[in-house]
C-alpha cells in the first residue's frame, strides 16, 4: 500500500547562504524538538531554515515541531512554503531588508505567523492562513519602519489582527484579500498610515 514520505528531521539550522536557492520539492521538515525547540510558545527556539541576504526557500513543507520557523537576514523570497503548525513564530526578519512571500499558507499559530525584529518590508501575497493569533508582527515597542501589505490572499479565524506595531512611523496596505472571523485589520498604526481595497 502507499503512505506518505517521512517528514525529513532537522537536528542542526539548514543555512541557505547568500543568494542561493533551497528547493525542497515539496518535501516535509521538521524540528527535532531536543535541538531546535518544540514549536511551543517558549522564546530562543531556533529556526529550521535560515536564510543570508537575497537567498530564496521555495517548495517547503514545515511540519510539527515547526521551532523558530525561519529566519531572514536581510532581502528574502520565500515561494510557495506552507507552515502546517506554525511553532513559536512561522519567520522573522532579523537584519533589514525586504522579504517577499508568495503562495503557501501558515496554520495553527497560537500567536504571531510573520515577526520583523528589523526595519524593512514583509510582503506577503497569494497566501491563506487559518487559525492564526496575528498575521504578522513588529517586534513589540520599537520604533523603526516596517511596510507590510497583503494582496489576493485569503485569511480566517485569526484571533487578534492582521497587522500590529507599536511604531508610528509603520504602514500597512491590505488589498483584494478574503477574511473570515478576522477581528481587526490594523493594530497600533498612525493615522493615515494604513489601507484597504
Ligand atoms: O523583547 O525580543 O517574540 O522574535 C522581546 C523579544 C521578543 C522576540 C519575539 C521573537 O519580542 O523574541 O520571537
Ligand atoms: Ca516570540
Ligand atoms: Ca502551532
Ligand atoms: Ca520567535
Amino acid at each position: 500500500s502507499v503512505s506518505a514520505a517521512s517528514p525529513i528531521v532537522v537536528s542542526t539550522t539548514i543555512i541557505v547562504p547568500e543568494g542561493q536557492t533551497f528547493d525542497g520539492s515539496g518535501k516535509t521538515y521538521v524540528a527535532n524538538p531536543s535541538t531546535l525547540g518544540d514549536g511551543g510558545q517558549g522564546e530562543n527556539q531556533k529556526p529550521i531554515f535560515r536564510l543570508e541576504k537575497n537567498a530564496t526557500l521555495k517548495n517547503v513543507i514545515i511540519g510539527a515541531p515547526g521551532a523558530d520557523g525561519v529566519h531572514c537576514y536581510g532581502n528574502a523570497t520565500i515561494s510557495n512554503v506552507t507552515w502546517q503548525d506554525v511553532g513559536e513564530d512561522a519567520l522573522t526578519l532579523k537584519a533589514s531588508g525586504t522579504v517577499n512571500i508568495t503562495g503557501g499558507g501558515a496554520y495553527k499559530a497560537y500567536d504571531k505567523v510573520f515577526q520583523a525584529n528589523a526595519s524593512g518590508t514583509i510582503n506577503i501575497k497569494n497566501f491563506r492562513a487559518d487559525d492564526i493569533g496575528k498575521l504578522a508582527r513588529q517586534n513589540g515597542g520599537s520604533s523603526y519602519a516596517v511596510n507590510f501589505t497583503l494582496d489576493s490572499s485569503n485569511i480566517s479565524n485569526v484571533k487578534d489582527s492582521i497587522f500590529r506595531t507599536d511604531s508610528s512611523s509603520s504602514a500597512a496596505k491590505i488589498t483584494n484579500t478574503r477574511y473570515s472571523k478576522v477581528p481587526t485589520l490594523f493594530k497600533g498604526f498612525a493615522s493615515g498610515k494604513t489601507t484597504q481595497s
